[in-house]
């Protein structure tokens, strides 16, 4: 299911039934939303599979014709997974899986796999981890039941003196994980906040978090901002995620930006804890941009949601940016001028309007800029790195002891190259 980047992508078929209560326009919002996310895993979406019925019956998700059908479609694209708008059950699953002849994610699985990918501290890992294996319980169940009559019968029964059964014993086991996770979990969440400042003093890098739902044009953002892949190849950038890269034009000090997953219009309610884990990036950032599709028709209610589990994860008083993206598919540009000032209204298709939030994002870290003059003893030379890194050396003068350098840079960042420098007893430093 993992792909890696120099395979070629995975075909697969967005798949849903539509039942009466779910209006055309949900129904398709919903689907634009599924082949968003099969992008976000990589897949290329190579078909789109429907059909109106009043309800699901408990083992066949679509209708027996149906499946003919599909089973046509897939040979005729090529196709190797099909991917359904729903969370089906596990037989669901099975019995579709088998009878199409490919493998079959669900909703649930298709974000699941997402967040997995996405998570980067221990804390969302352990987060996610526990929403996984909550979905795989009941699909393991299921696979012992096909595994033959004998573990049914022996799974069926209530009291048993003997022997476990194989799913029984993963059940159980799985039951242990989840407790042991979630005792991970209670354990650090007050680590949690201190590695945090750690890592941020560490990197001692001024960052960016792209937050907002899928769709919204938040990769497509990341790419402009931070220009050529080229930047890879730097040392730095190579032992970071993918999703977090330098703005491009480079800038003094170097500004990190990351995207995150994205909001989604579906979540399955399991997922909510998760998810939000994975915002965790945007708990690091010293600015997040807010970007919203100006042309969705549902946008403030958009808005809202995402300010609200911003709100609830802690990130309320990092500041932000309130970025109107697609502005030239659709939107108001002077109502949402009137109604969020200080926005942006842009479209990241336009190269001029890149430029200005690039702009905006660097005037933003230069308002917290001061200016300062730290000695630099020849004994700790090892900072000279980081102090280039972090500040613009506006003037630079040598004597027998060392290096006078008088630094432009962000208040925080010159406190902490003061705090480096007072630990080998100099410090000569003003604002
Ligand atoms: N017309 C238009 N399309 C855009 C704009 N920004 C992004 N898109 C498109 O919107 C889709 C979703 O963009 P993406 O960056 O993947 O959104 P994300 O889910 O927020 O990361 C892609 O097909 C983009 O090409 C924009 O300003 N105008
Ligand atoms: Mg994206």
């Amino acid at each position: 299911m993992m792909q890696d980047i120099d395979q070629k992508p995975k075909r697969a078929i967005v798949a849903a039934v539509q039942r009466p209560s779910v209006s055309d326009l949900e129904f398709e919002a919903s689907l634009t939303e599924l082949r968003q996310l099969a992008k976000t895993l990589g897949f290329e979406v190579v078909g789109k599979f429907t059909q109106k019925r009043a309800g699901f019956d408990k083992t066949a998700y679509f209708g027996t014709g149906k499946r003919e059908e599909l089973k046509e479609q897939i040979l005729e694209n090529h196709a190797e997974i099909i991917l359904i708008d729903h969370e089906i059950s596990p037989s669901q699953a099975f019995n579709l899986g088998k009878e199409a002849g490919c493998e079959v994610m669900d909703r649930t699985m298709v974000i699941l796999e997402i967040f997995h990918r996405h998570a980067s501290s221990r804390f969302a890992r352990a987060q996610v981890e526990i929403a996984r294996l909550g979905y795989m319980a009941p699909r393991l169940r299921e696979a012992a039941k096909e595994a033959g009559p004998k573990d049914r019968g022996r799974s069926g029964t209530g009291g048993r003196s003997g022997g476990e059964s194989h799913g029984e014993l993963d059940r159980r086991k799985i039951r242990d994980r989840i407790a042991e996770l979630q005792e991970e979990l209670d354990g650090m969440a007050l680590e949690h906040k201190t590695q945090r400042a750690r890592r941020r003093e560490r990197e001692g890098l001024a960052r960016v978090a792209l937050v907002g739902y899928t769709n919204a044009g938040k990769s497509t953002l990341m790419r402009a901002l931070t220009g050529s892949e080229a930047l890879v190849a730097d040392k730095l950038f190579a032992t970071l995620d993918t999703t977090v890269r330098a703005l491009h034009p480079e800038t003094v000090p170097r500004v990190l930006v990351s995207d995150t997953v994205g909001f989604i219009k579906n979540l399955p309610h399991g997922l909510v804890a998760s998810f939000k884990s994975t915002l965790d990036e945007a708990l690091e950032a010293s600015l997040l941009l807010h970007v919203v599709d100006a042309s969705d028709a549902g946008f403030e209610r958009q808005l809202a949601v995402t300010e609200k589990v911003l709100a609830e994860i802690g990130a309320q008083d990092v500041p932000r940016l309130l970025v109107f993206n697609k502005i030239d598919r659709g939107g108001d540009e002077a109502a949402l001028r009137a109604k969020y000032p200080g926005c942006i209204v842009m479209s990241a298709k336009r190269e001029g309007d890149v430029a200005r939030l690039h702009e905006a994002i660097v005037a933003f870290f230069q308002r917290r800029l001061v200016e300062a003059e730290l000695f630099l003893p020849w004994s700790a030379q090892k900072l000279r790195g980081q102090i280039f890194a972090t500040c613009t050396v506006l003037e630079e003068r040598a004597d027998a002891e060392g290096a006078f350098l008088r630094v432009r840079g962000e208040a925080e960042a010159v406190e902490r190259l003061r705090e480096q420098l007072g630990e080998t007893g100099t410090i000569r430093a003003r604002s």
